[in-house]
């Protein structure tokens, strides 16, 4: 039996209602209703600690799905840290909605329990990726941006990149301010927005920054700054290789494929192709962390079938010679 219009309608006003409120629950939004990511606690730039290098002192603590942990992971991969820094995979509890350690870690059943212990303020999140001080029992950073930069200085082998030489400082800097709010953060702000307008403005913005980015990479160079891998190319992969798995389909940043920016896509399968690279990607837990977890937008809880990754970033566009 079709049910009577007026009980459609109210149901529908509830319905939203109670999405607004869940979706505050994934982040507050501004009065437009764009997302707005709050600040981390522990986000101070710290200068390498003299400790750095101890082994068994520092940890990493990351989780899979996480695309602010997978740039610190990239990092640690590329610039072979596992020798100074030990990596703690968090896994997700989407019930308690937090991160839960799969042992016990220091006395902490989760990662609430850590940033308490650490001095947190009770209200703040307790996010991935962090670096931990066993010894001094500290957070020493938390935020993704600063955390790459203290890695990248961390003592490591000597074959281990430079990931932000100093002659290369400017275009870097310039690349990864555009590429954190415009894609980094600008599909989260497609997937948070709470009306219309403000997914047409992130949606606009991280399109028009993937064309920017393909012309830059049309001009032949195999990374964003030139001959050299950097920090910009580190900082744009964990939101590429989760663009047809997770931000098409859940966030709607389906404009246009991947394989339409030909030097984006060629740039793709290069960055995959690193040592190390494809052991930081986990497309069945991407799949189930965002699907399974983020209820307002999956009320559902569906977890779609994707497409096999490997078999996507290796594969050639139509009619493309690559
Ligand atoms: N500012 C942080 C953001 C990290 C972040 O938002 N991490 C998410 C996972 S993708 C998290 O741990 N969220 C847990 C929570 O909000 O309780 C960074 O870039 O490092």
């Amino acid at each position: 039996m079709a049910i009577p219009p007026p009980v459609v309608a109210a149901v529908r006003q509830a319905w939203h209602w109670q999405w607004l409120q869940l979706m505050g629950g994934l982040g507050p939004a501004d009065s437009e209703g764009n997302y707005r990511r709050p600040p981390a606690a522990f986000a101070t730039p710290p200068e390498c600690p003299a400790s750095a290098g101890q082994p068994g002192r520092h940890l990493l603590i990351v989780g899979r799905s996480c695309p602010w942990a997978h740039r610190a992971w990239l990092v640690w991969t590329l610039r072979e840290l596992e020798g100074s820094i030990e990596l703690l995979v968090v896994e997700p509890d989407p019930k308690a909605g937090r991160w839960r350690f799969v042992e016990p870690f220091e006395g902490a059943l989760s990662l609430v329990d850590l940033y308490r212990r650490c001095g947190s303020d009770p209200r703040a999140r307790a996010t991935v990726p962090l670096l931990y001080d066993r010894v001094d029992q500290r957070i020493v950073v938390n935020e993704s941006a600063r955390l790459i930069e203290l890695l990248n200085r961390w003592p490591a082998p000597a074959s281990a990149p430079d990931l932000e030489p100093i002659e290369l400082a400017e275009p870097i800097d310039r690349w990864r301010d555009h590429l954190q709010g415009a894609v980094n953060d600008g599909v989260y702000r497609c997937g948070f927005a709470r009306h219309q307008a403000a997914y047409d403005r992130a949606e606009a913005e991280l399109f028009a920054a993937f064309e920017a980015l393909e012309l830059s990479l049309a001009g032949g160079s195999p990374w964003l700054c030139g001959d050299r891998l950097s920090l910009a190319d580190v900082v744009l992969f964990p939101t590429l290789i989760r663009l047809e798995l997770v931000y098409a389909p859940l966030f709607g940043c389906s404009r246009r494929p991947l394989w339409q920016f030909p030097a984006l896509w060629d740039w793709r399968r290069r960055f995959h192709r690193l040592a190390g690279v494809s052991a930081t990607c986990f497309p069945a837990a991407w799949r189930r962390d965002y699907f399974g977890s983020l209820f307002p937008l999956q009320p559902s809880g569906i977890v779609p079938a994707g497409p096999d990754l490997a078999t996507l970033v290796e594969g050639c566009p139509p009619g493309s010679q690559r």
